[in-house]
């Protein structure tokens, strides 16, 4: 079919074809590659038959995957107007002062980045976002905003999922034109784990926006000021969206005791932020330690220091944090951040529907359509099914996150970390040991990355039969984990009321720390050589996005796209298929681009041969394919 495509070619059947004529041509080729694409698609297929996918490490039977029921919404209907819509209308300064006046309650709802990224590692697909990302906005467009990107969903699409998180984005601002789309960015460490150069993270958030992306939550994960006001002023500079600054809370104001984070220094950090031209401050409550009573508190003391409007984001690990809202809905904050039902509750937010319930009949309720709300928050009940070997083992709220204080986000990870690491049955000792860490380090703020150093030196303590005793005493005979040597040198910004001096000097041994911001050790990239080497090396067609991708993580970006080159885009698979791979004789259409399907059905598979290959039968649209895959077993 492709040579017959070259010869029917116009410019060759006119016999004016020169040398050049195949380079001149791509197009050419581009048919040649979709011929490959179901090969490739069916190669992963196969793999996953035969291997399973190295990411599900638990072992079938699997439960029952139903077929997720779609909510209705009105297909060929038009979208009706949202905030999306006014920040558009009025600018971001204007918009701002009109967030602030609103009378009713205003929600930014997170099933689609904080609720899966707390309870399933992050791991939510595309292709599960997309089968209702249209019909919610057409059927909630009264919504502040959705959260849908950002945080650690831009690595572990890369890495575990790969898929492209641009083009995530991409495909959800095309089905939600109307409502806010908001993502979570960690100020000057980006959507990473470490500062970047200045240019770099001004380039991503102007890509970010033009990709669409409306609102920047920006945080830093020690609450230091130089690390967001950069980021801050790119959003000024380089977009029309708003800068969200947070304020990450920790300990509790409402206790005498714990005088390092107290109503003071959440009040100053909350003018800093305003002078450094946020349009919005975020209380970000990533522990879900704001009481409700301290809620009322900060959000009044909030409101009155500063202009702008207040946005309160919790994790509901205790399981009280509804009480929270309540409180600070008395006290006037502007935006809560909740999800739908299913995907709520314990290290996720707060459940969305029963809150819009709570406040029926009340001066500051919004009204939705609860019928449908609620059939949302059941397409994800089936969904999450899919995703149940990611689920942490949390099976209630628990109290204990006032002592330890674990980020929501951060305890669906460190479970599994400790298992990898052959600590499962240590659980208790290390968020003892973790509490223990926190304030050995001197009681910091614990949020990606910094909550990762955290929890590095936590398990390295465990796994290594030490205490934080044996740290002060031998510490100058320990190697401390990577993470926490950068920590101690200053690479992800200095603590309030700075580094235990003893302990630092302890684990960075002859080496100097550094006070100072750390992007301001880092040269801006070179821009334009370095992507023409990009190009170079991942060819022509690999676009500035990409690039981007590349040097945000760049390791991982490689092994994107060598999945790529081998398996093709593998997101338009469905969950079950891309999880789990398929049971003999089972028949599934995969749409691979708009207007073309493929209809694969599962026969059967050979014994390996000498060589430990099988060979896996499909069919392919009717037609009988068959695929090589080495057995690793
Ligand atoms: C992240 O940085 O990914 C977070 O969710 C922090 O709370
Ligand atoms: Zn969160």
């Amino acid at each position: 079919a492709f040579l017959h495509n070259i010869v029917s070619h116009p410019v060759f059947v006119s016999g004016n074809a020169t040398v050049d004529f195949v380079k001149d041509h791509p197009e050419l080729f581009k048919f040649q590659k979709s011929q490959d694409r179901a090969t490739r698609l069916l190669s992963f297929v196969a793999d996953t038959i035969v291997n399973g996918n190295p990411d599900i490490k638990i072992k079938p039977p699997y439960r029952n995957l139903e077929k997720p029921h779609i909510p209705a919404y009105p297909k060929y209907g038009e979208y009706p107007k949202g905030t999306k819509d006014l920040l558009t209308e009025m600018g971001p300064e204007k918009f701002s002062q009109w967030l602030r006046n609103e009378k009713q309650i205003h929600y930014t709802d997170t099933t689609f980045r904080d609720a899966h990224q707390s309870l399933l590692a992050t791991r939510m697909r595309t292709f599960d976002l997309m089968k209702v990302a249209e019909g919610y906005a057409k059927m909630h467009p009264q919504t502040f905003s959705m959260e849908v990107w950002g945080g650690a969903t831009f690595d572990v699409c890369l890495r575990f999922l790969h898929e492209d998180p641009w083009d995530r984005l991409r495909q959800l601002r095309q089905a939600v034109p109307n409502i806010l789309l908001q993502m979570l960015i960690r100020g000057s460490n980006g959507v990473g784990y470490k500062a970047y150069p200045d240019n770099l993270i001004e380039a991503f958030v102007e890509k970010s926006w033009e990709t669409g992306v409306d609102i920047f939550r920006i945080f830093d994960s020690l609450n230091w000021m130089p690390g967001m006001e950069s980021c801050i002023n790119f959003v000024r500079k380089r977009t029309q969206g708003l800068a969200e600054g947070s304020i990450c809370y920790t300990g509790d104001i409402l206790n005498p005791a714990k005088t390092k984070y107290t109503l003071d220094y959440y009040l100053r950090l909350g003018k800093q932020l305003e002078d450094a031209g946020a349009h919005i401050i975020a209380i970000k409550d990533m522990a879900g330690l704001l009481k409700p009573y301290a809620a009322k508190e900060l959000v009044t003391a909030l409101r009155d220091t500063v202009k702008l409007p207040i946005h309160l984001h919790t994790h509901d690990t205790a399981s009280i944090q509804a009480a929270t809202y309540l409180k600070a809905i008395e006290a006037d904050v502007d935006v809560i951040d909740v999800c739908l039902g299913s995907m709520s509750g314990l290290t996720s937010q707060p459940n969305f529907n029963s809150v819009v319930e709570m406040m029926k009949f009340q001066d500051r309720h919004r009204d939705f359509d609860m019928k449908s709300l609620n059939e949302f928050s059941n397409y994800w009940e089936t969904v999450r099914e899919y995703y149940y070997p990611f689920e942490s083992g949390l099976l209630a709220g628990t109290a204990e996150v006032y002592q330890h204080e674990i980020p929501g986000g951060q305890y669906s990870n460190l479970r599994p970390q400790a298992q990898a690491l052959g600590l499962g049955d240590k659980w208790e000792q290390i968020k003892d040991t973790y509490t223990e860490v926190n304030q050995l380090f001197g009681d910091v703020i614990k949020v990606t990355p910094s909550s990762k150093v955290v929890g590095d030196m936590a398990l390295y303590l465990v796994s290594n039969n030490l205490t934080t005793v044996d740290v002060l005493e031998k510490g100058d005979q320990i190697s401390f984990p990577e993470s926490v040597q950068s920590f101690f040198k200053g690479d992800i910004g200095q603590p309030e009321g700075g580094f235990p001096k003893k302990l630092q000097k302890l684990v960075l041994k002859d080496e100097q720390p550094y006070t100072g911001r750390p992007n301001d050790h880092i040269p801006p990239l070179d821009i334009d050589t370095t992507f023409e080497d990009f190009r170079e090396k991942f060819g022509r067609d690999r676009s500035f996005l990409d690039y981007l991708s590349y040097q945000l993580y760049p390791k991982v970006w490689e092994s994107y796209c060598q999945h790529e080159a081998q398996y093709g885009d593998v997101s338009k698979l469905p969950t079950r298929v891309f999880f789990y791979g398929m049971c003999q004789g089972e028949e599934y259409i995969i749409d691979m681009a708009k207007g073309k399907s493929i209809i694969v059905q599962y026969m059967s598979m050979t014994e390996p041969d000498d060589n430990g290959n099988r060979t896996v039968f499909f069919k392919l649209n009717g037609q009988t394919r068959n695929i090589e895959v080495r057995d690793k077993s």
